[in-house]
C-alpha cells in the first residue's frame, strides 16, 4: 500500500518535539512502569484520582518548541498503559474523567498550531487497560495466573474508532503508531497462539478516506506503506538502517533515556550531543524528533527547558543549515565534519577543530565564497594544486570555523 501524501514540510522542518504524557508521569519512572513492575489496576488506579494537569501550559510547550527550532510536535494521545488525553466518546478512562477536567489533546492541538507548529499524535496499538486487549506476554497481568483471553477483533474496533476521532476532529499532520509485534503472544511462550491482528491496512485506508494529507509512521507491521520510518534511540552517528533512506526517516531520542518523566534517570543529552545528533541526520536525509517528558502536573523540568533554550540559540543563527536543508550533494564531508546543503549553500560543520586548515576536495574553481555562518564572517580559503597533475582540485578553507560556502 503506497501513499500519496505530501512529505515535503515534513523533510523540510527536519526538527520536531516528541511529548510523553500520561499517568506514568506521575509515577515518575518511566512510561513501561506498570508492565515493568507488573502493577495492578488498582495501584494504577491513584494515578487517575491524582492526575491533576495543573500546571499544564501548552501555548508554554509551543513556545518552547519554537524557541528551540523544532517545527512540529508529536503528543501521546494514549500510551500503552490505555490512558487518553482526549476526551473520546468511547472510553471512561480519560483525562476529562481526572482532576485534570481538560482536553488535553485538544489544547495541545490549539496552542501549537497558534506558534505555526504542524501537529501529529502518537498512538498506541497497545493496551493495558482495556478489557478485551488480550493478555499477551506485553501484558502487566501475563503469566500472573491468568489465561490470555481478551477479544482482539473487538479491542480493534475500539482502536480504529479512537483514532477516526482523533483524524476527525483534528486532522493531525501526524500519526505516529507504536506499536505492532507479529506474534501474539510469541510461539516460544504460546506455540501456535497466532498473530495479531490490528487489521492495519483496513485502518490505514479510513484514515486516507477521512484525510489523505497525514502522514503515517512504519510502526503497524504494514511493510512498504510508511510515509516514514523511525529508528529509535540511534547511537550518535549512527547510519541510518539499511534500506531506510529511501523514504524520509526520522530519528527519535530521548534527553535521559526515559520517555516518559523519571527524574532519577541522570544520564542526560547535552545541548552539544543534541545538535550533533541533528547536524549528523540532517547530513544523511533524516529528522530528530527529541522527547521531553513532563510532569504529571503538566511543565517541562527546568533541566529540559534549558536545553531546549540552549538548542535554540544555535539553531536561531544556524537554522537555514537545518530547516530546509539535507544531505549535500556537491561536497564529501572530512574526518570529524558533516555537511548540509539547501540549494547553493554548502554548510560545513566541525565536530571537531582540525589543525590548520580544513581540505575539502573537488571543489577547485567552484567557491565563490566562504563564511562562518554565525557571523556571516568571511573565511578565507585557497585553491590547492595536485603536485602531481599540478592542476587546482582542492579548496582549504582556513584556518577553523563553522563555514557557508556558496557555490556559482
Ligand atoms: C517505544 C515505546 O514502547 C516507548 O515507550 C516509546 O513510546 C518509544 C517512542 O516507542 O516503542
Amino acid at each position: 500500500m503506497t501513499s500519496a501524501a505530501d512529505t515535503e514540510w515534513f523533510t523540510e522542518a527536519r526538527f520536531g518535539l516528541f511529548v510523553h504524557w500520561g499517568l506514568y508521569s506521575l509515577a515518575a519512572r518511566h512510561e513501561w512502569v506498570k508492565l515493568r513492575e507488573r502493577l495492578g489496576d488498582e495501584h494504577y488506579d491513584r494515578y487517575l484520582e491524582q492526575f491533576r494537569a495543573d500546571r499544564y501550559d501548552p501555548a508554554q510547550w509551543a513556545a518552547d518548541a519554537k524557541a528551540a527550532g523544532m517545527r512540529y510536535a508529536i503528543l501521546t494521545s494514549k500510551h500503552h498503559e490505555g490512558f487518553c488525553l482526549w476526551d473520546s466518546a468511547l472510553t471512561d478512562y480519560k483525562a476529562t474523567n481526572t482532576p485534570a477536567g481538560r482536553d488535553l489533546l485538544a489544547e495541545f492541538v490549539t496552542a501549537f498550531r497558534a506558534e505555526g507548529l504542524r501537529v501529529g499524535f502518537y498512538h498506541s496499538l497497545i493496551d493495558w487497560h482495556h478489557p478485551d486487549y488480550p493478555l499477551d506476554w506485553m501484558h502487566p497481568a501475563w503469566r500472573s495466573g491468568v489465561e490470555p483471553g481478551g477479544d482482539l477483533p473487538s479491542y480493534v474496533e475500539y482502536l480504529h474508532g479512537q483514532v477516526e476521532e482523533l483524524v476527525t476532529a483534528h486532522h493531525p499532520d501526524v500519526l505516529w503508531f507504536d506499536f505492532s509485534f507479529p506474534e501474539f503472544p510469541p510461539e516460544k511462550d504460546a506455540p501456535g497462539k497466532g498473530r495479531a491482528d490490528w487489521q492495519s491496512d483496513r485502518l490505514v485506508r479510513r484514515i486516507r478516506e477521512l484525510d489523505p494529507n497525514v502522514l503515517i509512521n512504519d510502526r503497524l507491521d504494514l511493510p512498504g506503506s510508511a510515509d516514514f520510518v523511525t529508528p529509535e534511540e540511534m547511537a550518535p552517528h549512527a547510519q541510518p538502517p539499511a534500506g531506510e533512506r529511501a523514504v524520509p526517516w526520522e530519528s527519535c531520542r530521548t534527553l535521559n533515556g526515559s520517555w516518559g518523566y523519571a527524574p532519577s534517570f541522570q544520564q542526560w543529552l547535552d545541548a552539544g550531543q543534541i545538535l550533533r545528533l541533528l547536524i549528523d541526520g540532517v547530513a544523511k536525509n533524516g529528522n530528530l524528533l527529541l522527547n521531553v517528558g513532563p510532569t504529571g502536573r503538566g511543565e517541562f523540568e527546568p533541566r529540559a527547558r534549558r536545553l531546549l533554550a540552549e538548542v535554540g540559540e544555535w539553531m536561531r543563527l544556524h537554522g537555514e543549515s537545518i530547516h530546509g536543508a539535507g544531505a549535500s550533494t556537491e561536497v564529501q564531508a572530512p574526518a570529524d565534519c558533516r555537511i548540509t546543503q539547501s540549494g547553493d549553500r554548502v554548510f560545513v560543520h566541525l565536530f571537531s577543530w582540525p589543525a590548520g586548515h580544513l581540505v575539502l576536495e573537488g571543489l577547485a574553481g567552484r567557491l565563490r565564497y566562504a563564511s562562518f555562518l554565525h557571523d556571516g564572517a568571511e573565511v578565507p580559503f585557497v585553491e590547492v594544486r595536485d603536485w602531481v597533475a599540478d592542476v587546482p582540485h582542492r579548496v582549504a578553507l582556513g584556518p577553523e570555523g563553522s563555514v557557508v560556502l556558496t557555490l556559482p
